[in-house]
């Protein structure tokens, strides 16, 4: 029986005889995670209110480190599509260029990863959930939105949590474009929740009546993912 893979990978299909080097590295990035999850590493025990602003058991970092599931996409801005679907009055699939054309703005925000580094003021520029919004018009009995990206990770949040005024689909980080690395050309950023929730490379957001736990909330993770309640796990 033929055992190998089949990754999908910015439109070109490529096969393999063998479980290929990426899947064993993944494999091995997921479980380690995973156990993480299962023993509560990282866990303080404490909380802290919102003014306080690094979140428990977080450290600042003035770098920026890199995490995904051993697979950085490459996705191109010239076939670039942005499918936004499920419970809404208006369905629709974006380019790149359509989605420049949207209204466009800034936000700085801190970000908090689940591994415990922080990361502040970062200067995000894109399109604002606020505008995704009015664009799509949820239905009234749509509650959750599932983000969808092209390494195949999926991540879902509350409609309520995506509809925060610092939440925005973004293209640039500090004045340039988001790298690929770190999930340009789009990527989600929800500020005021653990960085898992912020999926890189977008490719589809689902507005949903029922949840879907996505690739890390089925994982051990926690559903909300509020950092200043240190909600990493289930
Ligand atoms: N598409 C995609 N988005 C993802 C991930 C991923 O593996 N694939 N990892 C998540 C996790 S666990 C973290 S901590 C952040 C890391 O973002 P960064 O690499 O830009 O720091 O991306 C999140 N979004
Ligand atoms: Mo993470």
């Amino acid at each position: 029986m033929w055992s190998g893979s089949i990754l999908f990978i910015g439109g070109v299909i490529i096969m393999t005889e063998e479980p290929t080097i990426f899947g064993k590295i993944k494999d091995k990035l997921i479980g380690k995670k995973q156990e993480w999850a299962e023993q509560g590493r990282g866990l303080t025990g404490e909380t802290a209110a919102p003014e306080q602003r690094l979140p428990p058991g977080q450290h600042l970092v003035k770098d920026w480190p890199v995490l995904d599931l051993g697979i950085q996409p490459e996705v191109r801005k010239t076939s670039y599509t942005l499918t936004l679907d499920g419970a809404v009055a208006h369905p629709i699939v974006l380019t790149w260029a359509e989605l420049m054309a949207l209204p466009q703005s800034e936000q700085v925000s801190d970000m908090h990863c689940v591994t415990t580094w922080s990361r502040y003021d970062n200067k995000w520029q894109g399109i604002s959930a606020e505008v995704i919004l009015a664009l799509v018009q949820p239905k009234p009995e749509c509650r959750h939105v599932i983000f969808h990206s092209y390494d195949d990770y999926t991540t879902n949040v509350r409609l309520e949590q995506f509809a925060q005024p610092d939440v925005m689909l973004a293209h640039s980080w500090n004045g340039a474009p988001i790298s690929r690395e770190h999930g340009g050309p789009l990527r989600g950023m929800i500020p005021k929740f653990y960085l898992w929730k912020s999926a890189k490379w977008l490719k589809r957001m689902e507005f949903v009546t029922e949840d879907h736990p996505g690739f890390w909330e089925t994982r051990g993770y926690n559903n909300n993912a509020d950092p200043w309640t240190e909600e990493r796990y289930s």
